[in-house]
């Protein structure tokens, strides 16, 4: 290999094991790591460049990736397995599994990404693949499939559906049909639960009249089916709803996998409101009932992540988003977001933390009349406790 090839491979090495430290100042909730888990120069450079000198003489880049993203999560035989959303500069996603035995560092991309069974003939783009370990088994991973919408001359217009692939291993990945819903025209965010629900497989959804607006979508869909592999959802109940003046006006969606606690499911989802500057994209949380997941018993105000500093610019500005999580065995759990549509980050928090902020915090009183005084409450009882 020549020597520029070298410098290049070293410098891969050395940013796969670069270290990583939680960031000053958490906030009590959780603690953001200081440096990206995964960005578009964690792909190995045996994928973008023809390491042939012979048809490659100016070493310049064949295949370009432009971002690593929005990643399911897994810990699977005492590893810790990423399933990144990667784009390539033609703009089109697929998916590559990153290892690492750690959750906050270290991760490297296997050799190949995934080769999805090419069943939807129609299908141009797949993103955001949702990865639940079912009592069923298998792991599921639920992905956003997308094609063009032949139905009108907009040229930008496109249908989104979820796609469903099952492997033990994630190395052999078995697709089943696309998911069915009667109901919705479109679906995105779609993500499965880890139990059976009266004996169907259950699904959190995301019904959308278009591509990019909600509609008349209410929320964070629920529905069930009873074959997997002949997925149709003929109901859909709303879970957490998008709510007027709120972070999730615009659109919500689920996160990871819910989290299991003796208090309830805990969700980490995403929640949409349209600015002057476009749309903001933070993350929130929510829990439901244990014996009916679609139940909402507690809903936090406002945002449980959001944004900040160098987070909020990239190819889409201002979005954090998250479509994986690992709950650890010594009660750890780690939430790997993406921000701004560009790198993955990793934010780490516990059960027990996660619990008293999902049913500890206040609800939105949704005016701020009502806020102001929820606030003043909150000043008064620590004012006493400062002996003013
Ligand atoms: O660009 C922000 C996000 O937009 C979409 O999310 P939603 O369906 O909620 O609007 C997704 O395409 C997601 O990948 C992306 O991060």
């Amino acid at each position: 290999m020549n020597k520029k090839y070298q410098k290049m491979f070293e410098d891969y090495e050395a940013l796969i094991v670069k270290p990583n430290k939680p960031a000053e100042k958490g906030n009590g909730i959780f603690d953001r790591y200081e440096n990206p888990v995964l960005t578009r120069h964690h792909a190995p450079p045996f994928w973008k460049y023809d390491l042939n000198e012979k048809t490659n003489p100016f070493m310049m880049e064949r295949l370009g990736i432009n971002a690593v993203f929005n990643s399911g999560a897994i810990k699977l035989n005492g590893k810790y397995y990423l399933v990144a959303r990667v784009e390539g500069n033609d703009r089109k996603s697929f998916f590559a599994v990153a290892e690492s035995d750690s959750p906050t560092r270290g991760f490297r991309f296997k050799d190949y990404p995934v080769l999805l069974p090419d069943t939807e003939l129609e299908e141009t783009n797949v993103y955001d693949m949702r990865l639940t370990e079912h009592e069923d088994g298998y792991i599921y991973g639920v992905f956003c499939s997308e094609s063009k919408d032949t139905s009108t001359a907009d040229l930008s217009a496109a249908v989104a559906a979820a796609g469903i692939v099952r492997t033990k291993d994630l190395e052999t990945w078995e697709r089943l049909p696309n998911l069915h819903t009667l109901r919705s025209p479109q679906q995105r965010n779609v993500v499965l639960h880890p139990e059976f629900i009266d004996g169907k497989y259950a699904f959190y959804t995301r019904p959308m009249d278009d591509f990019i607006e909600t509609g008349s979508g209410g929320g964070i869909g629920f529905g069930l089916c009873d074959d997997i592999t002949n997925p149709v959802l003929d109901e859909e109940i709303i879970t957490s709803h998008r709510l007027y003046h709120t972070i999730t006006e615009s659109k919500n969606g689920a996160g990871a996998a819910p989290i299991k606690t003796d208090r309830g499911w805990i969700h980490i989802a995403h929640g949409v409101r349209n600015t002057a500057a476009g749309l903001r994209y933070v993350l929130y949380v929510f829990a439901t009932d244990l014996d009916d997941p679609a139940k909402v018993i507690a809903e936090p105000s406002g945002y449980f992540l959001a944004p900040i500093g160098s987070e909020r610019v990239g190819d889409v500005s201002n979005v954090v988003f998250s479509n994986g999580a690992i709950a650890d065995d010594d009660g750890k759990v780690y939430i790997y977001y993406a921000s701004s549509d560009t790198r993955l980050h990793v934010a780490v928090t516990d059960l027990d933390r996660l619990v008293d902020y999902t049913f500890n915090t206040p609800q939105d009183p949704l005016r701020s009349v009502d806020c102001v005084k929820q606030r003043a409450e909150l000043i008064k009882k620590n004012l006493e406790i400062m002996g003013r």
